[in-house]
Formats: structure tokens, C-alpha cells, sequence
């Protein structure tokens, strides 16, 4: 039995890494959480009376707080889930993006380094490190060229990864994840924005309310969506390679979709079929209409100073090296997010 210390156990990738570590092995979890005034434990509510899931203190920006952790409990691993993971925030708090997903990250390689260097360490890295892509799809060898401070604390994050495995002996892995999603994504995220209005104007429609339109920005960025649930067995098996030999992989699903077509198959799965439904205008102009209702319009202050305009993994290694392959499809992730958000009855 070994000791697993998780931080960002109250995000989406963090809970759903302890269900499934709780599910399939027999480690314990050591939870790293944040004090914050309000809590934000419904990811986690229903691990509170599971014995070898224990909550402690940890904000990863406190190097002392760090220390004492890796100290006290010595883990046999330690998964990185923690970030500032917004990136159209980072430009507003580019120093809070810094510190939180980089800096602290060299506070756990150091701490691990003197206290636990037995210890097999995961930082969460980023499909976004790939930024204004030089080539399609993106596979390991892809240079890294961010577009965001979130991007660009990734990438400092990644190369200090490296430099302590390399200088230090340490198993230290940081996957490229492309876009993960499902029920417990926060509600700032395009996915989550999308199938949680998809609910809430259903319900306008139904009850003869006037239809407020859901405001997106860009709807031509093109991104690789995946199913959250599969991406933490994938990183669980990034951190089970053969000592000596481990590498970093892209997690993704090969293919690529725009912000319209989540839309699109969001909308239709509770009725606003796509056959009845179209885009009318053009720029910051443009709409979503189903009939004579507005569903979606443009608002330019979603649009980000800089865009990723397209991501597509390229996962062949992680499939035939790890033995990894995703098991939900894009129409199904949209359709398991409608149906927890709009309920599975479809609009006729
Ligand atoms: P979430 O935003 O859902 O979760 C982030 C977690 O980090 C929350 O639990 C949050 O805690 C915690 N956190 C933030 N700051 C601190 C801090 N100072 N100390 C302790 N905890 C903190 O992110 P995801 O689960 O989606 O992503 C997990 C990781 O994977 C992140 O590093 C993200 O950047 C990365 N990633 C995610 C992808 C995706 O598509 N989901 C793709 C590629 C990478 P609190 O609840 O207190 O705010
Ligand atoms: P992303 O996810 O930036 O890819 O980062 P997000 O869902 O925020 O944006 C995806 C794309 O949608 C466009 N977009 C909008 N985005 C949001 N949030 N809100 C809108 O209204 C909107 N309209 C259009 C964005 O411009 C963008 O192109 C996620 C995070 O989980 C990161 O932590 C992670 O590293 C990457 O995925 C891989």
C-alpha cells in the first residue's frame, strides 16, 4: 500500500484522479486542499468518510506548507493537479499564473529532491504549451510556443520537469493533456458554458420565457476534446513506467472540433435540431437562431488578446507504449454533458 499525495483535489482531474486511484488500487490518498472562505467540496463530498481519503491543508504556493507535507507523509507519489488552470484569466493575473503553476512547482522538485527522492512526481502539463502550432497533429516533438501567461508558465514549469529528472535522478513526468472535459468541469470552461446555458434556455423555451442568448467569443478556435474520466488512467500509467525509461506523452483524442460544432451538437441533443437551426450573420455579428429565436450571439470580451486558433493531438505513443486509449467519443462527451446539465429527455 502506498502513499499518494494529490493537490487540486476540489478541480475536475484532482477528484476524479482519487476516485479512481480508490477504485482500482489500494493506495492512500493524502488531499491536498486549499483554505478558502467558502468551500468548494461538492467534487469531493462524497469521499469524506472513505478512510484512506484524507483531507489536509496544502496551498501549493506556500513553500513551508510544502515541505511540511512532503515531510510528514513522505509519499511514494506526488500528482500535481493544482493550477491556475483559466487561461483567459491569465492575462489579467499573469503573476498569480506564474507563481502558481510554476513556482510551485519548483518548490515540490526541490522539496521531493531532499526529503523524497524516491517519490514519483506528475505535473499537469498542457496542450495549450504547443500555442500557435507549427505543424497537425501534435505529437511529443512538437515545439513549444505559447500564446498565454498560463501557456508560458507551463512550458517553465515543464523545463524545470526535465532539469530535475535529468540532474537529480528523479522520476519527474509532465503529460501533454489536450482539452478534458465532463460533469464536474468548472462552469467558466467553453464546454461547461455551453451545455449549462443549453439547460437553462431549454428551460426558457419550455415555459414560454423570453430566450436570453448565450454570449461566446471565439467560435472558430478548434480544440481536442476528450473525456476527463479517461485522461487520470493515462496519467496514472505515465506514472507506472519502467524506472529509468520514463518520458512525457500526449493525452488527446486525434481529433479536432470548432467551439460551432460543440454548439451545434449541444443544442440538438434536447431538440433545437441542427436541420431547423442556423448561423445568421458574420463577425461579432453573428448568431445562432432556431426559428425565430436567438440561442447564441457573439460578445467580443470573451475574445482572448491572443487565441490558440486549433489543437489536435497526435497520441499514437501514449496508445502503443502505455497501453492508453480513450474510451468516449466528442458526440459522446457532449451528450454526457447535456444530459447532467439539460437532464437526458430530449425536447421533441
Ligand atoms: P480545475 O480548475 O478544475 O482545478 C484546479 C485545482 O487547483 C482546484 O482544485 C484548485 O483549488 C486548485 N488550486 C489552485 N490554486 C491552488 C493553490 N494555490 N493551492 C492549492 N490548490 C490550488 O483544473 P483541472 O482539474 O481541469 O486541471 C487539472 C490540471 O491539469 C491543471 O494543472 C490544469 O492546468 C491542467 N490541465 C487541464 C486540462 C483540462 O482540459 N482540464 C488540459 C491540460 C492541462 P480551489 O478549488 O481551491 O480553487
Ligand atoms: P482552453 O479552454 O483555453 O482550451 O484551456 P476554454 O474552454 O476556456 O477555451 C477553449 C476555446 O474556446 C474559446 N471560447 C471561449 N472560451 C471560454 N472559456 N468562454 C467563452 O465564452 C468562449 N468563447 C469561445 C476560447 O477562446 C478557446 O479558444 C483548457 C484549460 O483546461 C487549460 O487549463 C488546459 O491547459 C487546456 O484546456 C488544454
Amino acid at each position: 500500500m502506498k502513499t499518494i499525495v494529490i493537490t487540486g483535489v476540489t478541480g475536475q482531474d484532482g477528484s476524479l484522479m482519487a476516485d479512481y486511484l480508490l477504485k482500482n488500487t489500494e493506495h492512500t490518498i493524502i488531499a491536498g486542499v486549499r483554505r478558502l472562505s467558502v468551500k468548494n467540496h461538492c467534487n469531493i463530498k462524497h469521499l469524506n468518510k472513505n478512510p484512506r481519503f484524507k483531507l489536509i491543508d496544502l496551498d501549493i504556493t506556500d513553500q513551508h506548507n510544502t515541505d511540511k507535507v512532503i515531510s510528514d507523509f513522505k509519499p511514494d507519489y506526488f500528482i500535481n493537479f493544482a493550477a491556475n488552470s483559466f487561461v483567459g484569466n491569465s492575462w489579467t493575473q499573469p503573476v498569480s499564473h506564474m507563481t502558481t503553476n510554476c513556482l510551485s512547482v519548483l518548490y515540490q522538485l526541490e522539496s521531493l529532491r531532499k526529503i523524497a527522492p524516491h517519490c514519483r512526481y506528475y505535473n499537469a502539463g498542457s496542450s495549450e504549451e504547443f500555442g500557435d502550432v507549427a505543424y497537425t497533429p501534435q505529437d511529443e516533438n512538437h515545439p513549444l510556443r505559447p500564446r498565454s501567461p498560463y501557456a508560458a508558465s507551463k512550458c517553465s514549469a515543464r523545463h524545470l520537469v526535465k532539469v530535475y529528472r535529468e540532474s537529480y535522478d528523479l522520476y519527474a513526468v509532465q503529460g501533454w493533456l489536450f482539452n478534458h472535459e465532463g460533469v464536474r468541469r468548472g462552469e467558466e470552461f467553453v464546454t461547461r458554458k455551453i451545455t449549462k446555458n443549453v439547460a437553462r434556455i431549454l428551460k426558457e423555451f419550455e415555459t414560454g420565457q423570453v430566450i436570453k442568448p448565450l454570449q461566446l467569443g471565439n467560435l472558430d478556435a478548434q480544440r481536442d476534446w476528450s473525456d476527463a474520466e479517461d485522461f487520470v488512467k493515462g496519467v496514472w500509467l505515465m506514472l507506472n513506467q519502467e524506472r529509468g525509461k520514463e518520458k512525457d506523452y500526449v493525452l488527446s483524442s486525434n481529433e479536432t472540433h470548432s467551439i460551432r460544432e460543440f454548439v451545434v451538437e449541444a443544442f440538438n441533443f434536447v431538440g433545437f435540431h441542427r436541420a431547423v437551426s442556423e448561423w445568421r450573420g458574420e463577425g461579432v455579428n453573428e448568431k445562432y437562431f432556431h426559428g425565430n429565436d436567438c440561442l447564441v450571439e457573439i460578445n467580443k470580451d470573451f475574445y482572448r488578446p491572443a487565441e490558440v486558433d486549433l489543437l489536435k493531438g497526435d497520441s499514437t505513443k501514449a496508445r502503443e507504449e502505455l497501453g492508453w486509449e480513450p474510451t468516449c467519443n466528442f458526440i459522446q462527451l457532449v451528450k454526457k454533458m447535456v444530459d447532467r446539465d439539460a437532464g437526458p429527455v430530449m425536447y421533441p
